[in-house]
């Protein structure tokens, strides 16, 4: 062998070695962008690369059914997906109406996506606190749904609209609250006021009402506990009150743990007592739970769903969007 052939065979394998290295980089790539959780993040991939301003089909739900659909198991099939017993025959009931008794798969869930997006997108699910003047948002849920995360997102998002914001530790019962709210304040670059421990939430609600600016928002995270249900309702109207007498009341906003299912409704049913709720805002979407919830939710409290959670992470807060729910649902 030539000198120049011994160059011309060893140039050969390392030009497929580097091949080979670069199509499997590329392949690993791959994989990971259609990984399942990036695939229920919907096109913004990992949650660090979602913009915090909750934007339209950022989020895909689950599909609704585990097995093969017909006419005659889908009322079950929505039951076990949470949308309620009453809402899931109202729904068959309608697309029974539409459909003819043979109808296949295909035809069924595009029956369904028609209907969930005609029943579900002329609801106006913005938020109501103006970016011009000051404003306020309540958060009421039991304890462990979500209510201090979705404060901490929530303060990113109205910073991130240009608005200054000053957190409400209400939960004063526990220590340990005020501090994840602390977090989120130092995390945010976002005012917060703290009250002592077992101090009535009230005065701190209006303490933080006083300190607020021009076009500054007051987001006032709340305890749950559901042991002292007479405690709770005076709690929060007081609140509501006091923080009245400094600023108007935008959203009283009930956080919901959608893992919780269908046992979610029966917890949250009294703060729709202690509050006037404006909307939902539906945690750990990103978990193991099916989107029907959402259905049964709104039926039960008569007020939109208007955001989603779907993870932990302050830009993990999503519009709720009824044509990419519907789409996922159904897919
Ligand atoms: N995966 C996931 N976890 C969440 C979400 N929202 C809140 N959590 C977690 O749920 C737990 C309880 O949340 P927390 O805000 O303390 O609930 P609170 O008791 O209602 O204030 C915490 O571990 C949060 O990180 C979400 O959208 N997705
Ligand atoms: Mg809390």
């Amino acid at each position: 062998m030539t000198p120049i052939e011994i160059v011309f065979i060893v140039c050969a394998i390392f030009g497929l070695l580097v091949a080979i290295i670069s199509i499997s980089l590329a392949l690993r790539k791959k994989g990971q962008n259609t990984s399942p959780k990036s695939a229920l993040q919907g096109q913004s991939g990992g949650s660090s690369s979602i913009s915090s301003a909750p934007s339209k089909h950022s989020f895909l739900f689950r599909p609704l059914f585990s097995k093969t659909v017909d006419l005659s198991n889908l009322e079950d099939e929505l039951i076990m997906a949470d949308v309620g017993a009453e809402k899931s025959h109202g729904i068959v009931e309608k697309l029974k109406a539409s459909l003819p008794q043979n109808a296949g798969e295909a035809e069924i869930k595009q029956a369904l996506y028609s209907y969930l997006v005609s029943a579900l997108s002329p609801i106006d699910r913005s938020l109501k606190v103006p970016e011009d003047q000051s404003g306020a948002v309540i958060m009421a849920g039991v304890n462990g749904s979500g209510k201090t995360t979705t404060a901490g997102k929530l303060a990113k998002y109205f910073k991130d609209r240009g608005q200054d914001v000053v957190l409400a530790a209400c939960d004063t019962f526990r220590p340990a609250a005020g501090e994840q709210l602390e977090i989120w304040a130092q995390k945010e670059g976002v005012g917060i006021v703290r009250g002592k421990e077992g101090q009535d939430p009230a005065s701190v609600a209006f303490n933080a009402a006083s300190k607020l600016g021009p076009s500054s928002v007051l987001i006032v995270d709340t305890a749950g506990r559901l042991q002292t249900k007479k405690n709770l309702l005076d709690e929060l109207s007081k609140i509501k009150r006091v923080v009245e007498k400094k600023v108007q009341v935008d959203e009283c906003l009930l956080v919901l743990d959608a893992t919780f299912g269908q046992n979610a409704l029966s917890q949250a049913k009294i703060f729709s007592q202690a509050l006037p709720l404006t909307g939902i805002i539906l945690t750990k979407l990103d978990g193991s739970c099916k989107g029907g919830v959402v259905l049964a939710v709104e039926d039960e409290f008569k007020v939109p769903v208007k955001m989603v959670g779907v993870g932990e992470g302050d830009s993990d807060l999503r519009a709720f969007d009824p044509e990419a729910f519907a789409k996922g649902l159904t897919q």
